[in-house]
Parts: C-alpha cells; sequence; structure tokens
C-alpha cells in the first residue's frame, strides 16, 4: 500500500483504510503488518467484554473521554464476531460514541470476516496497527459470551468483564468462562434496583478464589454520568503496573506470540490441506463417512500428501 510509511494516529481516514487492508488480510497486509513491526511495543489495550446491552460502548466511550482530557491519544475498536459486516457496520455505536470521536478519538468497527487465524488474530493484527501509528491506549469492546470472547479477552493487556445487576448474565459469562479471564469486574448501571446486592455477590465469589497475584478488582460504574470511570482508570493502572513487574509482560509477549503462530499455522494448513475441489480430498473424506477411514489416519495422509507435494 502506497504512502502506509506515514500512517499516523491522527489520520482517521487512512487509518481506517490501513485497517481494512488487515482484515481483507492476504500479501499486502502482511507486508503492511512486516513494515510495522519495529514500531510495535507501547500501547497498552484494554478489553471490555460482556453481554449485549450492558454499557460497554457508553464506558468504552466515557473512559476515552477521560483519557483524552488527559492529553492521550485514544483508539477504540469495536469487534463484533456475530457480524459479517465492519466498518461502518455499529451504527449504533458510532453514534453513542460520537463525543468521543468529535473530540479526537479514533474509532472503528471489525467483523470476523475470513481472516487467517480467525477473529482473534485478526484483532491482534488491528492493535499491532494502531500500537505501531502511536496510540498508547487501545480500548477493545466485543460483544458476547461466547468463545470468540474469550478469544479476543487473549490479545489485551487488561481484560475488563462489564456486567449489570439482575439480569443472570453473570452466569452464563461464568459459563463462558469469561469471570476466569477478567482482571477487573465492572458492574455497570449502578443506578439500576439490585446492583448492591450484585456487588456483593461478586465480592464474595472474588473472595473464594485461591489466591493468585493478581487479585481481580471490582469497580461499580455508571457510564452514562461517567461515575466510577476514575476509579476503572485507576484499577487499568494498577493491573498495567503490574504487568510491568517481574517480567510480567515479557512472558504475557511470548505466551500471546506462540498463540499467534499456531492460529496462523492451523490456518495456513487448513487452507493448503482441506480444499473442497480437491478430488484426493474429497476421496478420503468420502472414506471417514463411509466408515472405511478414521478421521486420525485420513488427517495424517492428507498431511504426507501435501509435504511429498511441497507446500
Ligand atoms: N441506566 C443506565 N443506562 C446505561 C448505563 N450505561 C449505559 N446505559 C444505557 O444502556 C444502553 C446500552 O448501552 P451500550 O453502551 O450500547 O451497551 P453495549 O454493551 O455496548 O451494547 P452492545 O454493543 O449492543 O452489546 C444504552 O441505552 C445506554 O445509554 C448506566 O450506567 N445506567
Ligand atoms: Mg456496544
Amino acid at each position: 500500500m502506497a504512502g502506509s510509511g506515514e500512517l499516523s494516529s491522527g489520520d482517521p481516514r487512512a487509518l481506517g483504510k490501513a485497517l481494512s487492508l488487515l482484515e481483507r488480510g492476504g500479501e499486502d497486509a502482511e507486508a503492511l503488518l512486516r513494515r510495522l513491526r519495529p514500531r510495535i511495543g507501547g500501547a497498552h489495550s484494554i478489553g471490555l467484554t460482556g453481554p449485549p446491552g450492558v454499557g460497554k460502548s457508553t464506558l468504552v466511550q466515557a473512559l476515552g473521554l477521560a483519557l483524552l482530557a488527559r492529553g492521550e491519544r485514544v483508539a477504540a475498536l469495536a469487534v463484533d464476531p456475530t457480524s459479517p459486516f465492519s466498518g461502518g457496520a455499529l451504527l449504533g455505536d458510532r453514534v453513542r460514541m460520537s463525543e468521543f470521536v468529535a473530540r479526537g478519538g479514533f474509532v472503528r468497527s471489525m467483523a470476523t470476516r475470513g481472516a487467517v487465524g480467525g477473529l482473534s488474530a485478526a484483532t491482534a493484527d488491528a492493535l499491532d496497527l494502531l500500537d505501531a501509528v502511536g496510540f498508547p491506549w487501545v480500548l477493545v469492546e466485543t460483544v458476547g459470551v461466547g468463545q470468540d470472547e474469550v478469544d479476543v479477552a487473549g490479545v489485551v493487556d487488561t481484560v475488563v468483564v462489564v456486567g449489570v445487576a439482575g439480569t443472570g448474565d453473570d452466569i452464563q459469562a461464568a459459563k463462558a468462562g469469561l469471570l476466569e479471564v477478567a482482571d477487573i469486574l465492572v458492574v455497570n448501571k449502578s443506578d439500576l434496583p439490585g446492583t448492591d446486592q450484585y456487588v456483593a455477590a461478586l465480592s464474595e465469589m472474588l473472595e473464594l478464589r485461591p489466591p493468585s497475584p493478581w487479585q481481580p478488582r471490582l469497580v461499580v460504574t455508571r457510564a452514562t454520568t461517567g461515575e466510577g470511570v476514575e476509579a476503572l482508570l485507576a484499577a487499568i493502572a494498577a493491573h498495567r503496573a503490574f504487568l510491568e513487574n517481574d517480567g510480567r509482560r515479557e512472558r504475557l509477549r511470548r505466551e500471546r506470540a506462540a498463540r499467534r503462530v499456531t492460529a496462523v499455522l492451523t490456518s495456513l494448513v487448513q487452507q493448503r490441506v482441506c480444499r473442497e475441489e480437491d478430488t484426493a480430498y474429497q476421496e478420503i473424506v468420502e472414506a471417514v463417512a463411509s466408515g472405511a477411514v478414521d478421521p486420525y489416519a485420513a488427517a495424517r495422509q492428507l498431511l504426507e500428501r501435501v509435504a511429498k507435494e511441497g507446500w
């Protein structure tokens, strides 16, 4: 992509184009990431996840505004695993984030598409780009409580799981394993009835956890008025400081690198080996379907064939 060398956090149009390029994937995307690589490493990313409608976008905007008011540059990514569309798709979010954008915040929506390595890989690429162009803070909103959200949580530095009182969503989130990956738990809509009891129940649950080097913080917010947002920023700062200790950030980087390589490798192998138009592939799938060959032997045969043919 011509001119990508001049990509900067102050040029939303060029950034939007570059993010679209990453989303599409392919050689140009890889070349862009390669060029950006030396500039990566300064950003802190914060994932906000939780059930639909709990106030994640409102909270992202409130956090974004608080950071902008401190003179920081902030980008927000809205990742929607359920939508095949991107760019302008999450119109609701655009509206909810209009003040953030008016004050110089950068917002972008991302969708699943067919990214090599899946949604979490695409998100990791987008985070690299936003990091490299100089955003010190990147906020990532992910909608839902499924495996995609848990995967996306694995690519951000600080995971904030957002819930509200009285919906039973907490049980759903616990089932999906989201509470396990939370660095910070937020109870939003503190103006709703039942908030105190919900907070008490969550605190109890946190106390019952086995001790760990980082004990998840619990923060109560009212995103629509900004109440509790400073406390949330303080909890984020505490988690960030925690990561800087004892080489934790380096270890995290290493773990993530391993996961990313594995995700990309898995996709590449699948793309090369499992081609629906390939008759040898079709035959072996048929053989498994009819019970003549077991799936393990089939997979090994396919791998061996490609290894012989060359990649
Ligand atoms: N009463 C109350 N309403 C809130 C609060 N925070 C957000 N809301 C409202 O809750 C609704 C949903 O907020 P969003 O920020 O869109 O929630 P979301 O979690 O991003 O929703 P999805 O992206 O659809 O999952 C909006 O009408 C907000 O104005 C709050 O603290 N109190
Ligand atoms: Mg939202």
